[in-house]
Parts: structure tokens; sequence; C-alpha cells
């Protein structure tokens, strides 16, 4: 006996006016966008462990049949020789991501990233009756190219579950509008498993039972539909099936971090006690998190030092975890990066780069992105003192592909490869100097520091100040 209750058919936009917008190859294209002698390559961006994973593949590594979430291993043996693997970015990426953002709120304030390169907008206050919503789509995409230099698709539909579709079918760079008179040719025609609200288990029950495309699904009682994906589960299938989907497009901010920081009554001095009270910190820190339930992959340390220096360091885990273990433990190398010598006045945490599930099935590795970020001016304390905020060397030990580097004699680059000799592979560019020239650099030579990335506009991209701290 099945008592799930047929759902009612809800009442729907006349216009295609909920638009979704998605980046193209988001990380691979900044990194393309950012380092010149990348663009029209194929690129990479992973974890360069032996067990990492790729987060995403350029279009170029695409056609070789590289993958998100594929095995880095196998994606470098499927692509040619003069591919880049590089590793993430989180700060330059967060930072392009806010100027894709901003092209849609110029337009409305209904934006709802769901994210890092992705949101849906409400259009129905901004385009009056006699609007061409696919001029006005086209309008969004060119603007967000002005403001982050980075190719998106934008689709436009009368629900969420459409729009997303429908960029997705843009792709790569392109528009797709779906007419509520054309929503039944476009949706019926839809594999199964394109459905964000089907999950794999569904699918392959599906699957089984010759369910391939929308067209069949809406073909299902819900009772068959019940017994495949649970009451709730079943009953969703339904309404995904007729496009039944009124979700309306929200506003409310989400976390984007969480933290704690503690001012110590008297300095801390010595390696021990700063270390101790880190764990501390890390323990408040760790609260917060879990009050929002999720996992974090960069872990900030910050420092105020005796002189009122402030000392920003971040590590980067290859995928988001909730481990706790794991997140201490970046911390405790954020804060050996920061190399203090002097006593210290503040700890803080944070944690960034949240998630609530995302990456958390990929397989484990150990493997560690370091990033250094600049250090911070102090908005309140006395003025800045003439200390200088000691650089991170940029040792073959702490450096990976793709990291962002400078020498006094060459300027800003990037790490292409760490030699066995300890020597590092740099190609000094930036967005705006054309392809650069590459150079070995021996760092027990030459003076080679880490250096934050930067942001579309050039400015150094840093991390924001956590929006959930405790103090
Ligand atoms: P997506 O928008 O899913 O992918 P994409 O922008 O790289 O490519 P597409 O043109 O198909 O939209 O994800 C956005 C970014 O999130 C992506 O660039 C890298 C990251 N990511 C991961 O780190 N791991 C993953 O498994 C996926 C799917 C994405
Ligand atoms: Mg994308």
């Amino acid at each position: 006996m099945n008592l799930a209750h047929v759902p009612l058919a809800p009442v729907l936009r006349t216009r295609a006016t909920i638009a979704h917008l998605d980046a193209d190859a988001f990380f691979a294209s900044v990194e393309q966008h950012q380092r010149p002698s990348l663009r029209g390559r194929p690129v990479l961006v992973g974890g360069v462990g032996p067990r990492s994973v790729v987060a995403t593949a350029s279009y170029e590594a695409r056609r070789f049949g590289a993958r998100s979430a594929m095995p880095m291993e196998l994606a470098r043996r499927l692509c040619p020789s003069s591919t880049v693997v590089v590793v993430p970015r989180f700060a330059a990426y967060a930072a392009y991501s806010d100027r894709i953002m901003a092209a849609l709120r110029e337009v409305t304030e209904l934006v709802e990233p769901v994210s890092i390169d992705e949101a849906f907008a409400d259009l129905d206050a901004a385009a009056g009756p006699g609007t061409d919503l696919a001029e006005l789509a086209l309008r969004i995409r060119e603007r967000a190219r002005e403001l982050s230099g980075l190719s998106v698709s934008i689709g436009l539909g009368r629900s969420k579950l459409v729009a997303k579709l429908a960029s997705e079918d843009a792709k790569p760079g392109g528009v797709r509008v779906v007419d509520p008179d054309d929503e039944d040719d476009f949706l019926l025609a839809m594999p199964v498993r394109a459905l964000s609200g089907v999950g794999p288990v569904s699918a392959a029950r599906l699957d089984e039972l010759g369910v391939r495309t929308v067209a069949d699904l809406r073909r299902q009682p819900l009772d068959t539909l019940v017994a495949i994906g649970g009451e709730s589960g079943g009953t969703n299938l339904y309404r995904i099936a007729r496009g039944w989907d009124d979700r309306p497009v929200t506003t409310v901010r989400e976390r984007k971090s969480a933290g704690a920081e503690h001012t110590f009554d008297a300095d801390l001095h010595g390696r021990a006690a700063i270390s101790g009270a880190l764990d501390r910190v890390v323990d408040s820190a760790l609260a917060r998190l879990e009050r929002h339930a999720v996992a974090a992959r960069t872990v900030v340390v910050k420092v105020r030092l005796s002189s009122f220096t402030t000392l920003t360091r971040s590590v980067t885990l290859p995928r988001p975890t909730s481990d706790e273990g794991a997140l201490r433990s970046a911390a405790h190398r954020a804060l050996a990066l920061a190399d203090v010598t002097e006593p210290v006045r503040l700890l803080g945490t944070s944690f960034h780069a949240l998630s609530e599930h995302a990456q958390l099935m990929l397989p484990l590795d150990d493997d560690v992105v370091v990033a250094d970020e600049q250090p911070v001016p102090d908005a309140a304390g006395p003025p800045p003192p003439p200390v200088p905020a000691g650089p991170v060397r940029a040792t073959a030990a702490v450096v990976a592909p793709g990291l962002d580097v400078q020498t006094e004699a060459d300027g800003r680059g990037w790490v292409v490869r760490v030699g066995d000799d300890g020597r590092v592979a740099v190609r000094f560019e930036t967005a705006h100097t054309g392809p650069g020239y590459q150079r070995w650099v021996d760092p027990e030579a030459e003076e080679l520091v880490l250096v934050a990335p930067l942001g579309p506009d050039g400015e150094p991209a840093l991390l924001a100040e956590p929006d959930d701290t405790e103090r």
C-alpha cells in the first residue's frame, strides 16, 4: 500500500525569467586568463600528488577526455605532453567569482549564488513586458566577460530546474532561453541523469527499468517512483518529470567562512606556548564550523605580533574536509609558514571555501597546497610599524606547480615545475604582460618568495575576513 499523495501542479511563471549563470571551466579559465601562456592549451587544475583528482579541466583538455573528479594520473595520461597541471588557488577564484556575480547584481538584487561559479537570478522585475529576454541574457554574458575576463554560459527558464538545464545546454559560452511553450520539447528529450534532483542511486534504478529520458520518467506512475526514491524522493521525481518547480530565487546569504580569534592578556613567547594557544583557538573555530555543519578546504591563520604587524597564512587542502585532525594540522602548517620570531598578541583561525557536500566523495589524498597571503594592514590599533612582515621563501618544500612567486629581478611569475635538485621553474607573466619567459630559479641562491594571487583587476586577491568570527 502506498500513501503518497499525487502532487498538485504549482502555478508557474508565464515567462522564462529565472536565469542560471555558470562559468565555463571555471578554475582552468582563471588560470588561462592570468597566465597568457596557458591560453589555448590543455590545463588540468587539481592536486599533484599520486592519488589526487582533477578539480576541472580546460576545454582543450576535455577534448582528450579529461574530466572533473577523474584521477589526475589518468587525466595526465589522456592528455598530450604540452598539458599544464596546476594546483587550485582559491583566493584568485573567489575574486573572479565576485566579479561574475556583480554582472548579475547590476541587473537585479535577486541573485542567489549556488557555488563559486554559479548563480540563479530572478529577472522578472528587470525585464519589463516588452523586454527581449535573450538580449538581456547576452548583455549579462558580455558584462560578466568585461568584469571578470571569463566566459560564462546563461540559461533562462520559468523555473530553476529548466534554467539550470538550459545553461548546461548553452555551454560553452552560449545563451539559451527556454520559453514555457518550448519547455516540454526541451525537457522530455533530456537524459534523466542530467537532472540535478536525481541522485546516482535513483538514476541506476530508473535505468534498470528502462527509464532514460524525462519522457520515460513522465510515464511512470507515482507508485513506481516512490518505490524507487522513497516518499519524498519519488514525489520529487514526479514533479521534476513535469517541470513542476516553483522554488523562488532566494538571497539569504550563504556562510562563506567561520572562525575564531583571541587576543591574549599577555603576549605569548616561545613555540610551545604559541602552538598550544593555537590549538585552543582552533577548538573554538571548529565549534563555529560545526554549527554550520560544513566541510572546509582552506584554513587561514592570523597572527598579530607584539609589534602589531599582522600576518595571515593559509593552507588549502585538496578537497573540503570536516576531519578535525586534518583541519587542525593544516592550521599548524599555516602557523609554521608565518615563521613567527616575535612575541604574539593575537591568534586567529578561520575556515574558508566551505561546502556542505560537494567533493566529500572524492578519494582521500594527502597532498596539501600551501598558499601565502600578503600581510593585512590593521584597521584598528596603532599605525603600522616599520617592521617588515617576513615574506615566505618559496623553497622546493613549500611550492607546488601553479603557485604565485616573485623574484627581485623578474617580478611576478608562477611555478611551472619543481626540480629534483630543489630548483624551481618559474614563468614570469601576468594577465597584462602577454606570454612570459621561463627560467630555473635556485631558491638557495636567489630570493624567491610566495606572493598572493591576483584578482581579475590585477589587485592581490585576499581571502575575506571570516563572516562568522568568535572573538
Ligand atoms: P563546474 O561549474 O561544475 O565546472 P567547470 O566550471 O569547471 O566547467 P563547466 O564549463 O562544465 O561549468 O564547477 C566549478 C568549479 O568547481 C570547477 O572549475 C572546479 C570546481 N570543482 C571541483 O573542485 N571539483 C569537482 O568535482 C567539480 C565538478 C568542480
Ligand atoms: Mg562552471
